[in-house]
């Protein structure tokens, strides 16, 4: 009998042990071929050649040796050209088979593959035809997960059906590293949730999806990783109505990189607007702009010229164009001519700032040049400011004599006036991303009994050299990790409880602790950094030694003297630390966090900006100004604090809702199709947390399914006087009579759970053998009577 052959796979020796590792000792054989890891590929077939007493020697394929411990090998696929739209139907569920599976899947277009309800899905860079078309968008409507091939439709699609079912929101996290993919899937599913489920009023619905490629012309960049990469998180909820219809949409926005707006690394360009306003404005708005080509100014020419020509043009952007498709985006949403100009009046005055040249004057304190000029009178008669008082509070700072009532000015170096220029830069930036934000909000209505938010995020970074921009994405990656870790691995727990199953818990790494050491009051690194901001002379390097102080004995805080890695080594406690994060362990140097964590203006910049003659400035600018205290000090709330504050909120929102997660990987550093870096791959797994949900996936029963829905499923195949036995029953008789392997399958109390691989196994029974199917029936159908 097929069933019985199956049954005697050798799945049965490879039950998990205590530690939960796989059993490999007992099934090492001589001459079986195995996955073995590879720093090239992650893992490769390799033969094995001696079993000892702690590790195993195999021979890969060229010939080549190697010795492994147990836990590094991985049994194979029998055929390993077979591929499995979820990697739970694989027969030996480990992460060099879902690899294999991906890969063998990605050399074949087929770059979405599942995890249970997971959705990983490897950026194909390339379009493939139909994938999303309007009938594609048609074919997922209504259908369940695993219907239809892996789509990020079928996650939407479920969301939106959860939300219907449940009577509750959902959300989706996307996440992933850059380059990888988030905001394209974020795209494709917002498209798809509006074009199947929308309101059915066209500029509602163009609105909203409209809103995308405009946030992305001011918080969009182009990077060495990514040519339309997102330089800040969001969160999109699209709203529902009680018929489930869309009716709203409201987006939050996290972190925009701010030190992008005033310099570039190499090869690097600064948000898109920038250059798509100097190549797609008419003669006339560039005049009135005072806009030349963008290798004209300092804020835009830094990333290295030479890679684009005079141009300062990415081929691979057509700026021109996306220029009339940004103002056309800004005309869906609602922003008349003159809204428009005063946005591209900020934009503008934000270049001409970047080339107000300052330098030390003969008398000591800080001038701007004569060269520089021009571009302060522009960027002050853009912002409608008078220019000889936004030279004075770009050149002198306020403060305040002790004794004395009044203010004294008093001159600044050119290095600290150039700051205070960058600083104006970045604030009036920044405010303007916030500004569009809110009128994209404005103009859609927050309507909805329900949503479905879709987060759009980076994933855990470490470069070369991290600063607070990786401290916080990395700090909220621990959050959502957390989040993950909650509702995939403690939530199936709970599940295998509350259905009476017996099976080993899995240990995971709660990572709590590294968020306390983050967040919690006082003494968490937001915290610290926060008092530092207030000290009368605030230092990044004391900064660094208080956090030493508090947190030496800390298993997840290292000092950089500690560090396995020489280049860290020679750092000091007072340049660095280093956080061992639930993906690797971070080397932070402090360099420039009390600065980034305040990027505030000082007061008579602020002051200059709230009263200025610019009906948005004016807006934008009101609240801070508001929020000075009468002695003068400003209290303005830092980046660490308003994002630790950002980040609880988006987390009890997504706390609320019922949640899918799709982990987008980034196949190979060229940006290029077909190629499959395996060991980067493998490593991007680790960082999702993809090897724990595999580990308890193959502890557990990764299949499962409501009696009742059994019963439906398989109705058509009953003899009648079957129908009449209840699902749970009809559920037993039906598995004794088919022979299946009890070690398969276990009943709960409401469902059926399969063992990896066994419920496919049971459905190809159960629909691909009619005849044997038909004979199985009888006798089930004889038995009961
Ligand atoms: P990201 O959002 O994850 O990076 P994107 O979604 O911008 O990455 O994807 C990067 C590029 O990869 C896109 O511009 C496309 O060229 C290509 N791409 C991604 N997904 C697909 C797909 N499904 N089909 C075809 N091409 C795709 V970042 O925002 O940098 O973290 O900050
Ligand atoms: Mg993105």
């Amino acid at each position: 009998m097929e069933h019985d052959k199956d049954g005697a796979k050798p799945e049965q020796s490879f039950q998990q042990n205590a530690d939960g590792k796989q059993g490999n000792r007992e099934r090492m054989n001589l001459d079986d071929v195995v996955w073995a890891p590879c720093p090239k590929d992650g893992y490769k077939t390799a033969k094995i050649k001696d079993i000892g007493a702690t590790d195993i020697t195999v021979k890969f394929s060229d010939g080549s040796p190697g010795v492994f411990g147990y836990d590094d090998i991985y049994p194979t696929e029998k055929d390993l050209k077979r591929t499995v739209d979820d990697n739970c139907a694989l027969m030996y569920l480990n992460v060099a088979n879902l690899l294999n599976n991906s890969k063998e899947r990605y050399i074949n277009d087929k770059f979405y593959t599942y995890v249970a309800n997971i959705l990983v899905a490897i950026n194909p860079y390339k379009n493939i035809k139909g994938f999303y078309d309007a009938a594609t968008i048609k074919a997922y409507k209504g259908k369940s997960l695993g219907t239809l091939p892996p789509h990020c439709f079928a996650i939407a699609d479920k969301s939106y059906r959860d939300m219907k079912v449940f009577n509750q929101s959902q959300s989706v996290i996307v996440s992933g590293e850059s380059g990888a993919g988030k905001t394209e899937n974020t795209k494709f599913m917002i498209n798809y949730l509006v074009h199947n489920y929308g309101s059915g009023q066209s500029s509602l619905d163009a609105k909203i999806i409209e809103a995308n490629p405009l946030l992305e012309a001011f918080g969009n960049a182009k990077t060495v990783r990514n040519n339309n990469s997102s330089r800040f998180g969001k969160f999109i909820e699209v709203h529902f109505n009680e018929k489930h219809a869309v009716d709203g949409a409201q987006f939050s926005h996290y972190l925009l990189e701010r030190s992008r707006i005033v310099s570039q690394n190499k090869n690097e360009r600064n948000y898109h607007i920038f250059y798509r306003l100097c190549a797609g404005a008419p003669a006339d708005v560039k005049g009135a702009l005072k806009l030349q080509a963008p290798e004209a100014y300092h804020y835009l020419n830094q990333g290295d010229t030479r890679l684009f020509g005079s141009q300062l043009k990415d081929p691979m952007l057509n700026d021109k164009g996306d220029f009339v498709r940004t103002e056309n985006a800004m005309k869906k949403i609602g922003m008349a001519k003159d809204k428009r100009m005063d946005v591209f009046k900020i934009v503008a005055a934000v270049l001409h700032l970047g080339n107000v040249e300052i330098i030390d004057g003969s008398n000591g304190g800080a001038e701007v040049t004569p060269k520089g000029i021009p571009a302060i009178n522009a960027a002050a008669e853009l912002l409608g400011m008078d220019a000889t008082q936004l030279i004075e509070s770009i050149t002198t700072r306020a403060t305040k004599i002790p004794g004395e009532a009044t203010l004294v000015k008093k001159a600044l170096i050119a290095r600290n006036a150039i700051h205070a220029r960058d600083a104006l830069a970045k604030a009036l930036y920044a405010k303007l991303f916030d500004y569009v934000c809110e009128l994209i909000n404005k103009s859609i209505p927050a309507g909805g009994s329900s949503f479905i938010g879709i987060l759009d995020i980076a994933g855990f970074e470490y470069f070369e050299n991290n600063s607070f921009e990786q401290f916080c994405i990395n700090y909220c990656n621990e959050k959502l990790q957390q989040f993950f870790n909650k509702r995939t691995l403690k939530d199936e727990m709970e599940l295998y409880k509350t259905e009476g199953l017996k099976t080993k818990g899995v240990e995971y790494i709660d990572n709590q602790d590294m968020i306390e050491l983050i967040e919690k009051p006082r003494v968490g690194i937001i915290d610290v950094l926060d008092e530092e901001m207030k000290l009368p002379k605030p230092l990044d390097s004391h900064f660094a030694e208080t956090l030493y102080n508090n947190h030496r004995k800390n298993g997840r805080f290292l000092s950089p003297r500690k560090s396995p890695v020489t280049k860290y080594k020679a750092l000091t406690d007072s340049e660095a630390f280093i956080l061992r994060h639930f993906a690797g362990a971070v080397c932070y140097n402090v360099n420039g966090f009390v600065d980034k964590n305040t990027d505030g203006l000082h007061d008579s910049l602020l002051q200059l900006c709230a009263t200025a003659k610019h009906s948005i400035l004016v807006k934008m600018f009101a609240a801070d100004a508001k929020r000075k205290t009468g002695r003068g000090k400003l209290q303005l709330k830092s980046n660490g604090s308003t994002f630790r504050t950002n980040l609880n909120i988006l987390m009890e929102k997504l706390n609320s809702t019922g949640s899918s997660f799709i982990r987008c990987i980034k196949p190979n550093e060229k940006m290029a199709p077909q190629e499959f870096n395996g060991a980067s791959i493998m490593s991007q797994l680790h960082s999702a947390g993809i090897p724990a949900v595999l580990e308890l996936m193959q502890a557990g029963y990764p299949s499962r399914t409501h009696f009742s829905d059994l019963y439906g499923m398989y109705k058509k195949h009953m003899p009648a006087k079957l129908s009449k036995l209840d699902p749970k029953l009809f559920t037993r008789a039906l598995f004794q009579a088919l022979g299946l392997n009890t070690n398969d399958f276990t009943y709960g109390v409401s469902k059926v759970f399969f063992k990896p691989g066994k419920f496919a196994a049971f459905d190809q029974m159960m629909n691909g053998d009619p005849e044997h199917l038909r004979e199985m029936l009888k006798k089930l159908s004889s038995g009961s009577s």
